[in-house]
């Protein structure tokens, strides 16, 4: 019993663990993805830390914007001939994969020259203390998948299977009576 406990604090840290791992970024907050109100992409990403695994999500109306993916040198000029990747869903959700800068506008006429475009520099893993508490974790793991509560489950199922094996016994015996009286 104690096990299980323990297995499912354990398993509800690495729920934390896993969750607090992976943050979502929505560019531009409430504002979204946008011309409108001059939103300084600038400002609202160097208010942010970005790690790898995190979720960047440009919402906008598909219609007015789209979002590129580009190179340091096509973000500074705002060139969108040669862009790295297109989203045009109007709610793209991009995962990073690596850490550095990853450059980004959008790719309507104008709409980067106006300030729709967003560097986010994704810093370097900072989870060289996560390993630990895994590397902890793991012998943990075999422990809990030894079919140690698995004898106790297993034991009310044979009594219960047991029981069954009874009352058809039982019932063999009693059939012919009740036959034999109706
Ligand atoms: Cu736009």
């Amino acid at each position: 019993m104690s096990l299980l406990e323990r297995a499912v604090v354990v398993l509800m840290v690495m729920a934390v663990l896993h969750f607090s791992d992976a943050a979502v970024h929505k560019v531009g907050d409430s504002a979204g993805w946008t011309t409108i109100g001059n939103v300084d992409y600038k400002q609202w990403a160097a208010a942010k830390t970005f790690r790898v695994g995190d979720i960047i999500i440009f919402k906008y109306n598909a219609q007015f914007h789209n979002v590129m993916r580009v190179t340091h040198a096509m973000y500074r000029t705002c060139n969108v001939s040669t862009p790295l990747d297109t989203f045009t869903t109007g709610n793209d959700s991009i995962t990073i994969t690596s850490k550095g800068h990853h450059f980004f506008f959008c790719g309507v006429p104008g709409h980067c020259q106006a300030g729709q475009k967003v560097d986010i520099n994704v810093m370097p893993h900072n989870h060289l203390t996560a390993p630990t508490p895994f590397a902890s974790v793991s012998p943990l793991a075999p422990a809990i998948g030894v079919p140690v509560p698995s004898p106790s489950k297993a034991a009310p199922l044979n009594v219960l299977e047991g029981g069954f094996d009874l009352l058809g016994l039982a019932m063999a015996f009693i059939a012919p009576f009740v036959c034999g009286f109706a």
